[in-house]
């Protein structure tokens, strides 16, 4: 593999380990755990890995062991750092014990299913140090949640003499590796099962998992991208700007960004939902908001629209929750019918209520919302194309309010999407130190025995060295929830808190940031560093005056 100048410097970075993870790695429990909700159900559903101890590693006396084989998972969308995950758990087996071994599955938990695996070995890894994207084994969404697929799992797992499964997802993920830790348990077969916490989105989070991994960097990537929109904007002030952002349900990513680029408008969908606004409110909303600017002369701005809206209006929401029961009950062949024949049988068997709304939806929205779900159950929101959406309804009832003499200005729309631009970009300085960590503490739950438990790293806003590593029982994250028409135990989504303190801080500025200019731009976090990097002309003006490219 070609590596660019970017990469062999970052090669040379060195993540800082937590202090309890550096040399003898002792564990220290606490007390026993309860799910956050519903829990005799869970209780009763998880007998094996119920209520078990949050740990944390402390330096202390260390368990030797014996060489382990491990496997590993990249499951679900790509995030920055997962490839450094990997590395901090090779790289701490191998300390452990030198003979210790690591196998890869390939394409996500299909992989293990289908007996698809490569050994990662020294030579190999050292290729992904510090990298993004998720190619050293590559990822899928395949849901592991059924006996034959456990069973099928294990018969690998068995002939690999593999003790640990180690599969680093988001809050699905987690959910499967949980319930296959305790199938395994339950069936005495010696296989540990460790979750991990990724996901751009940032709605794997609690008090014990600070952020989930790959957040930072795809903020960071996202919010140079917005402040580089907003300078064009300012510059020839003839745009409005729509941009839609990954973070599929929760509003985490639109958050952080509007925080670092102060745009005009921000939508946050759980506010959203919270004031049970309807399409038409936002609209309404937004059309002010560019009268009031137009009036003063300002026909340019920029709209940060999270992924997820569609859902969270509510009226919206009810429709999906019913398409949602409505899919599942057809079954798996409502794939294979064509388009006209799904909307037919939609049409056929909605509630009169969510019908009116289905049938408010422009042809485009109602066709996505009605196509077969994702492995988990979940709406394709990154194919709905809200930004059009609303700057096509936004023009509309401007062009009205023209006719109607209430505006005179000009209204012309950009759109963009950003979030594959984010999920494999290099992880950056947090991300590389994080994801290290946390396949170090990965690793070390596995020395001591744990399974059914995430790999987590706290203390995150101190320097890296204070960090704090250790595990957390994935039950103890559990609530009962609906999925696919039937009530399931998964792992409760973390959604923007509208009582949390970055709610309130774009709640205090944002007034302001939609009536005046406020824009802030971040810029590349990567112009600083040594000077072959940073001072380095395109390889097109090196070639065209004669030097190498
Ligand atoms: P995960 O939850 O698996 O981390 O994926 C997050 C995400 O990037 C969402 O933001 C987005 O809606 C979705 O993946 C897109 O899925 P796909 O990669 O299948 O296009």
């Amino acid at each position: 593999m070609e590596k660019s100048v970017f990469q062999q410097v970052r090669d040379a970075f060195t993540p800082v380990l937590p202090v309890g993870l550096r040399t003898a790695v002792g564990i220290k429990e606490g007390e026993a755990t309860t799910s956050v909700a519903d829990q005799e159900v869970i209780k009763k559903m998880f007998p094996n890995t119920y209520g078990m101890p949050v740990v944390e590693f402390v330096e202390g006396e260390e368990r030797g062991t014996d060489p382990i084989n491990v496997g590993v998972i990249l499951s679900g969308g790509q995030a920055p750092g997962g490839h450094n995950v990997i590395t901090g758990l090779f790289d701490t087996i191998k300390k452990i014990n030198p003979h210790s071994r690591l196998f890869g599955f390939l394409l996500g938990p299909g992989g293990l299913v289908d007996h698809k695996y490569i050994e990662i070995t020294e030579t190999y890894i050292n290729d992904f140090r510090n990298t993004g994207g998720f190619d050293m084994i590559g990822s899928g969404r395949t849901k592991l949640e059924k006996e034959d697929q456990f069973e099928k799992g294990y018969e690998i797992l068995k002939y690999l003499n593999i003790k640990a499964l180690v599969i680093i997802g988001g809050d699905d993920s987690n959910t499967n590796a949980c319930v296959l830790a305790e199938y395994y348990k339950m069936k005495n077969y010696p296989v540990q099962v460790i979750g991990c916490p990724k996901t751009i989105d940032g709605d794997l989070k609690c008090e014990q998992i600070e952020a989930s991994f790959g957040f930072d960097t795809a903020t960071k990537v996202y919010s140079e991208l917005i402040g580089n929109i907003e300078r064009d904007c300012n510059s020839s002030r003839k745009y409005w700007h729509f941009v839609k952002l990954m973070g599929r349900s929760a509003s985490h990513i639109a958050l952080e960004c509007a925080l670092q680029c102060h745009p005009n408008l921000c939508l946050i969908s759980e506010e959203v939902e919270a004031k049970d606004l309807s399409l038409n409110d936002i609209v309404e909303d937004i059309c002010r908001m560019v009268k009031y600017r137009s009036d003063r002369g300002m026909n340019y701005g920029v709209v940060l629209i999270p992924e997820g809206l569609i859902e969270f209006i509510p009226a919206i929401g009810r429709l999906i929750d019913e398409l949602n029961d409505l899919l599942a009950l057809h079954g798996k062949d409502y794939k294979d019918l064509s388009p006209m024949e799904q909307k037919q049988y939609i049409l056929e068997h909605l509630s009169e209520e969510n019908l009116k709304t289905f049938e408010t939806l422009p042809d485009d929205v109602a066709r996505q919302l009605s196509l077969d779900r994702d492995p988990h159950g979940n709406v394709q929101v990154s194919l709905i194309e809200t930004e059009r959406l609303l700057s096509r309804m936004v023009d509309a009832k401007l062009q009205a309010w023209k006719k109607e003499g209430k505006f005179n200005g000009s209204f012309n729309s950009i759109h963009h999407f950003f979030g594959y631009e984010g999920r494999c970009a290099a992880p950056s300085n947090f991300d590389a130190n994080y994801c290290y960590a946390l396949g170090a503490s990965a690793a070390h739950l596995i020395a001591n025995g744990k399974t059914g438990y995430m790999a987590v790293v706290r203390n995150t806003t101190a320097k890296p060295a204070d960090w704090k590593a250790g595990g957390v029982p994935i039950t103890s994250l559990f609530n009962v929830e609906r999925r696919n028409g039937k009530m399931k135990p998964v792992i409760r989504k973390a959604l923007v808190d509208l009582n949390g303190r970055p709610f309130k801080e774009l709640v205090e500025h944002r007034d302001e940031w939609s009536k005046e200019t406020s824009f802030v731009y971040p810029g590349p976090v990567q112009y600083w560093g040594p000077s072959e990097l940073c001072d380095r002309t395109t390889k097109t003006l090196a070639l065209e005056r004669g030097g190498k490219a």
